[in-house]
């Protein structure tokens, strides 16, 4: 980062390469940070470690496969690695030193209560202590580079205001030192839902399971049209905006506004008095051009082999940031 760059808001962020890309993450995260990378100062890493806390349900090679694929798509989908910060999360250790140290500062009642944690614990009969601790090292990932805003889905408010508590504990037990960082939510398609049933959010866990519940960002024009063609709709008649009585319409248009940046007045023109079977077609088409602009990037970005150099750069520039916060926090709690 520049120093002119310096003075804008420091924005964190990260997706767990726990399976593939989907639209949510595009739409909810990706998106987002390419939106936003003029005006903010992005560090933007692949959650590798994370993806960690629930062991078994990948393997170490896919685990690795997933991760460079991930970042190639962040590339891929226009974030620009001379502006913001791109690494993998294990390749910067101060992640997890800091994760330790605000493990140690949290409450174990706060980590209990995460929502997360408990969905992604129930009906299990064994879970990983780091299933539990995962939102200290999430708080470890925000402030190790002083974050100002947190870009999350509406599912993810939660970790920010757990992270805030946690640097407000922090600092009572061993001084002022951290900023708390605020969530920072798109109102528009903040929670994408599953196209199989608009009750869930998408997730790329449950996608692992059913092929007609996301679209991956590196899914096929047949694919796409399969799965869209599938999509649960409503039984109300007309297309329009209303997750109570049309959730299954509304999270298709959600998804056609997210990608085609209409405004409301267009989508209405574009699908008044049309049938669903027409808001599957325009909806087909879009996604399928969106999808291979974003395909041809990626796949190009893979066969000239310029990414490990980019993950490199991306883990030395960060790695100087957390050192230093690391540093300092160390002196701070006397433990260097
Ligand atoms: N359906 C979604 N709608 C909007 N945003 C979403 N995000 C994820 N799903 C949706 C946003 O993507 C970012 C990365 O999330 P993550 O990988 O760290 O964890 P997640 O939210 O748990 O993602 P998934 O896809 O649901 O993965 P699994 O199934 O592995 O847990 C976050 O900003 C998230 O809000």
């Amino acid at each position: 980062m520049t120093s002119e760059t310096k003075k804008k808001p420091i924005v964190v962020s990260g997706i767990q390469p726990s399976g593939s890309l989907h639209i949510g993450n595009y739409i909810g995260a990706l998106s987002q940070w390419v939106e936003n990378q003029e005006a903010f100062d992005n560090v933007l890493f692949i959650a590798d470690l994370h993806a960690l806390t629930t062991p078994g349900e990948i393997k170490a090679k896919e685990l690795r496969q997933r991760a460079i694929e991930a970042a190639g798509l962040y590339v891929a989908c226009g974030i620009d690695p001379d502006k913001s910060l791109i690494f993998f999360q294990s390749d910067v250790p101060q992640h997890a030193y800091l994760g330790w140290i605000l493990s140690c500062c949290t409450p174990l009642g706060w980590l209990e209560r995460m929502t997360q944690f408990k969905t992604k614990s129930e009906g299990r009969e064994r879970v990983g202590a780091g299933l539990l601790t995962y939102p200290t090292l999430q708080a470890a990932d925000i402030l190790l580079y002083h974050a100002d805003l947190v870009p999350v889905g509406e599912d993810q408010k939660q970790h920010v205001e757990i992270t805030r508590d946690i640097a407000e504990r922090f600092n009572h037990l061993f001084g002022k030192y951290f900023k708390a960082p605020k969530p920072y939510i798109r109102e528009v398609g903040a929670r994408v839902m599953g196209l199989d049933n608009p009750e869930v959010k998408m997730s790329k866990s449950l996608a692992e399971n059913s092929r007609t519940h996301a679209i991956g960002l590196l899914d096929s024009p047949e694919v796409v049209k399969k799965v869209i063609s599938s999509a649960t709709t409503d039984s109300a008649p007309a297309i329009r905006f209303d997750t109570d009585t049309s959730p299954g319409v509304t999270n298709l248009l959600t998804i056609y506004r997210c990608f085609s940046g209409a405004g409301d007045e267009q989508i209405q023109n574009t699908f008044e008095g049309k049938s669903y079977g027409f808001l599957k077609k325009e909806l087909t088409e879009l996604l399928t051009s969106r999808l291979s602009a974003i395909q041809t990037r990626y796949n190009e970005l893979l066969r000239s082999g310029g990414l490990e150099q980019i993950l490199r750069d991306g883990a030395a520039k960060a790695e100087a940031i957390a050192g230093e916060t690391l540093r300092e926090v160390r002196a701070l709690t006397g433990v260097g």
